[in-house]
């Protein structure tokens, strides 16, 4: 028979849905059963004890958002991919789950929607439908009792009850603040929508507008999602990525008094700076132009209407355009007022400057330019002056840390002679001259009276989208309450969390689901929907009408998973039993390009919910593995240039078992490979030649074995050890690529000795092959069970539920090792003997050897021999 991929590959995906071969039971044991006081009799006991899990093994990937184009290769190499793993540790005895599910709900979607003129609600129905279609074919073990759509209002129900626990726990809160707005698509958009300061969907500058918004205070957990880095076994550039982005920095808080005639009371300016090392060197100070003091400040100011001006330019910029490097910076100063500088009561000009940020340290900093590069540009530009109090070292390059190195910094720059950057020696800086950088940063601070602080870069999380396809946010803000300063939490009064029997809030059908332009979702022009009762005075009220951030759907959703068919699961977000079974994930993978945003938000959720005490765990994954990117003919594949590799047609020509093995063969998985069609070939004649050696083998029939057989078929057992070996460690560690290779080795070992190849051999070939090709495997493997002993197997036992081959390490050592030979100790030379050679025979090939026998003139005072190691000649 011919190897048809087609024909063995539907017939096993169905035997497998049929038999639930991928769905553990995901019950919890009894005794956490019984403790929760729900089971009764002994017999139910003992019955629940021999199905449930024994060994849980949660093998995730990151769930994928719905696009038009359906499932792109790079996915499918990710989902393949990881239950290449999760196959693995299922023969090993564990009891994987491996759910699947679709991030259905947020922009993603919406925008597809809008684009074609769909409701989102239709579009999501046929997406859905297209992705399963895709995921079933390409021979996943998925858990498909598990799956779950965030856009439904089971899940979504629970998105918004873990927003209302974060507002009881003062985690969420608003704040007016300045968000990207794209002035075309007439809507507020996620700081990943913008591209180099454009929409990235109509390519329109996008500006900031100011508008009260929800937000999550993720930074209150800044330092433990740093400190618990650490701890955690991820893909160190993920981990390198998140520490950069909480940007932690040490520095102060220094005060700058300010002079005007014109100030009753006395003002000042607080900076926040790394290097207060260099306070002698401030020669002025800059402010942000959203600082607050710019108000009054503005008022004596000589220039007001310049300095007005100026600050409303800059609201137009994004903030990539006022910090990146390459941009001329342009400030203004305030006439008429100054600074006096802590340290040397110097009186310094203050200017206002776009390159200073209002969101970060006290939204103001002391201008160093002799010292900071922007600093220096700025001083340049303007011809401020510029004051050395550094000491430069000699050399002209600084050797960056290995952690700057890593995020992508060169590793050696050359400092410009004028501005020297690092810390040294302290120069021109009074009763500090002379004294070191480290030292002086808390010295001066000191001095000065300032305070030593720490600053994070991380932003708390802007959660309101003022668009349709999204959980409604459950709040309602009533005004008779506001005014009596009533509420559920004394610092917001007016808001109300909608009560837990009255979610899940439904997203209510709207028609023209359009952004509106205003400040306000399409769902606010729903007067049904906008008015409702005040859950405490019963007034009519004002329901929140935007919806939250499609990434606060996808935070949580590996907690739901498991917990999805228990019967508690109607009344909680997971059953605390199962949950205390199956999480953390122990295995979780997906793309480096969500290091930073899914993985902070899933991390800092299951934080604070476990602050809240609804979990008993604060990291979400055990183990996370960052997989490479897929490329097709060396370059990055577009629909623009048409090498788009469409899974769909690929597996039909050639199979899902090739298109695995080729995804799994083409790069280590943590790496990025490239697609090419040659080598879909190369592989599919792999498994043909697989397929033709097995087939060879069912015809033949049992004969006495000779004394070459025996030979060969030690040669054979090695030949299967060493493959085992190589394909467990392979495997483990993601290097499937080298673990196919072994294969590809062991089935030319098989070929060349065909005749001697047994059932064992076959079996184990088969074991290794089933992680990658299931399909084959279980065809190859059912049917030599089958040939062996005919009609014995009762019931289906597939391979992927059998024990995973072990190896022998005694059979792979080898039969020769190698000689140290030593003259006095010194190594003098090596030879290469059969293993167990006495000392006798050792001397006798040592001393023949060129470099040996010249030591040898007269006969050596003794021998050291170790067996199977050394040799030593002393003289
Ligand atoms: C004086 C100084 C002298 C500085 C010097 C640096 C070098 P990181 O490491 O990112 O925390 N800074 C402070 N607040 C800022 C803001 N809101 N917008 C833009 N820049 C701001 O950077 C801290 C340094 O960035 C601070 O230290 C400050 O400049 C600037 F030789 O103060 B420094
Ligand atoms: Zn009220």
């Amino acid at each position: 028979m011919r190897y048809d991929p087609k024909k063995i590959e539907a017939k096993w995906q169905k035997k497998w849905l049929a038999a639930g071969t991928y769905e553990p039971d995901l019950k919890p044991t009894p005794l956490e059963v019984r403790r929760r006081g729900r089971l009764r009799s002994r017999g139910s006991r003992d019955g629940l004890l021999a199905r449930c899990a024994k060994k849980p093994f949660y093998n995730l990937m990151m769930f994928p958002y719905p696009s038009a184009e359906g499932l792109h290769i790079g996915g499918m190499r990710t989902f393949t991919g990881v239950d290449v793993y999760g196959r693995f540790k299922r023969m090993q005895g564990y009891d994987v789950l491996e759910p699947i599910g679709l991030d259905a709900f947020g922009i993603h979607s919406e925008n597809y929607a809008l684009k074609t003129g769909r409701h989102p609600l239709t579009w999501a129905k046929i997406a859905e439908k297209n992705y399963y279609r895709q995921l079933g074919m390409i021979g996943n073990g998925f858990a498909w009792e598990e799956r779950l759509e965030t856009s439904d209002p089971d899940y979504y129900k629970w998105t918004q009850w873990i927003f209302t626990a974060m507002f009881r726990q003062r985690l969420a809160y608003r704040k007016k603040q300045a968000v990207n707005w794209c002035p075309s698509c007439k809507t507020v958009l996620a700081d990943e929508q913008v591209i180099a300061g454009e929409c990235e969907r109509c390519g329109t500058k996008v500006i900031q507008k100011e508008l009260e918004q929800w937000f999550f205070r993720i930074t209150k957990y800044a330092d433990r999602l740093l400190k618990n880095l650490e701890k955690l076994d991820w893909s160190e550039r993920v981990k390198a990525a998140q520490k950069n982005w909480i940007g932690r920095s040490e520095g102060a808080k220094l005060r700058f008094n300010v002079t005007s005639l014109k100030f009753k009371d006395k003002k000042t300016i607080e900076v926040f700076t790394t290097r207060p090392d260099t306070l002698f060197g401030a020669t002025y100070v800059v402010l942000g132009p959203e600082h607050p003091l710019i108000v009054d400040l503005a008022s004596s100011a000589e220039n007001y209407h310049e300095v007005e001006k100026y600050c409303k330019q800059a609201r137009n910029k994004t903030e990539e355009e006022r910090v990146s490097a390459g941009k001329e910076k342009t400030g203004v100063e305030v006439r008429g007022v100054k600074a006096i500088n802590p340290a040397n009561q110097e009186e310094i000009p203050i200017w206002i400057a776009d390159y200073v940020l209002g969101g970060y340290g006290t939204g103001a900093i002391m201008a160093v330019p002799a010292h900071d590069e922007r600093d220096f540009e700025f001083a340049k530009k303007y011809h401020l002056p510029i004051r050395n109090v550094i000491v430069p070292e000699s050399l002209q390059k600084v050797v960056r840390n290995a952690e700057d190195i890593a995020m992508g910094a060169e590793s050696e720059i050359t400092i410009k002679a004028d501005c020297w950057i690092g810390g040294s020696v302290l120069k021109d800086s009074g009763e500090f001259t002379g004294m070191d950088s480290e030292e002086a940063k808390w010295t001066i601070t000191k001095f000065v009276g300032g305070k030593r602080v720490v600053q994070y870069h991380l932003r708390d999380w802007l959660i309101s989208r003022q668009r349709y396809w999204g959980p409604p946010i459950p709040m309602i803000f009533c005004q008779i309450c506001h005014k009596k300063g009533k509420g559920e939490r004394r610092d917001m009064p007016g808001w109300h969390t909608v009560p837990d029997h009255n979610l899940p809030v439904r997203l209510p059908f709207v028609k023209n689901f359009r952004p509106t332009g205003t400040d306000q979702s399409p769902l606010a022009a729903v007067a049904s929907f906008a008015k409702v009762r005040c859950p405490s005075c019963n007034a009519w009220a004002r329901r929140e009408t935007d919806v939250s951030d499609t990434f606060l759907d996808s935070a949580w959703y590996f907690l739901r998973y498991p917990s999805i068919n228990s019967v508690r699961s109607r009344k909680m977000p997971w059953d605390p039993a199962i949950t205390k079974r199956w999480l953390p994930v122990n295995m979780y993978i997906g793309g480096a390009e969500h290091s930073v945003l899914h993985l902070l938000y899933a991390r800092f959720l299951t934080m604070a919910l476990r602050d809240a005490r609804k979990l008993s765990f604060e990291e979400p994954f055990g183990i996370f593995r960052a997989h490479g990117l897929i490329m097709k003919d060396g370059a990055k594949m577009s629909k623009s240039k048409g090498n788009v590799v469409n899974p769909d047609e690929y597996i039909r020509a050639y199979g899902a078992d090739a298109m695995r093995m080729y995804l799994a063969f083409l790069a280590p998985f943590e790496q990025s490979g490239d697609f090419r069609d040659l080598g879909i070939k190369g592989i599919t004649r792999f498994l043909e030649r697989v397929w033709k050696v097995m087939e060879h083998q069912e015809d033949k029939g049992k004969k006495a074995k000779s004394k070459k057989d025996a030979e060969e078929e030690k040669l054979l057992n090695k030949a299967v050890h060493r493959a085992i070996k190589k394909v467990t460690q392979d495997i483990e560690s993601l290097h499937y690529n080298t673990a196919i290779s072994a294969l590809m080795i062991f089935l030319n070992t098989l070929e060349e000795h065909q005749h001697a190849v047994s059932e064992k051999h076959k079996e184990a070939f088969f074991k290794l092959l089933a992680p990658f090709a299931p399909h084959m495997a279980e065809e190859l493997y059912q049917r030599t069970a089958e040939t062996a002993a005919p009609g014995a197997r009762r019931g289906f036992k597939s391979i992927h539920k059998a024990q995973w081959p072990t190896y022998d390490p005694r059979l792979l050592h080898e039969d020769t090792f190698e000689l140290i030979i030593q003259v006095n100790g010194k190594v003098r030379g090596r030879i290469t003997l059969a293993r167990g050679a006495s000392e006798q025979e050792a001397i006798k090939v040592s001393s023949h050897l060129e470099r040996i026998q010249p030591y040898l003139i007269t006969p050596p005072k003794k021998t050291i021999f170790v067996v199977n190691k050394l040799l030593n000649f002393v003289l």
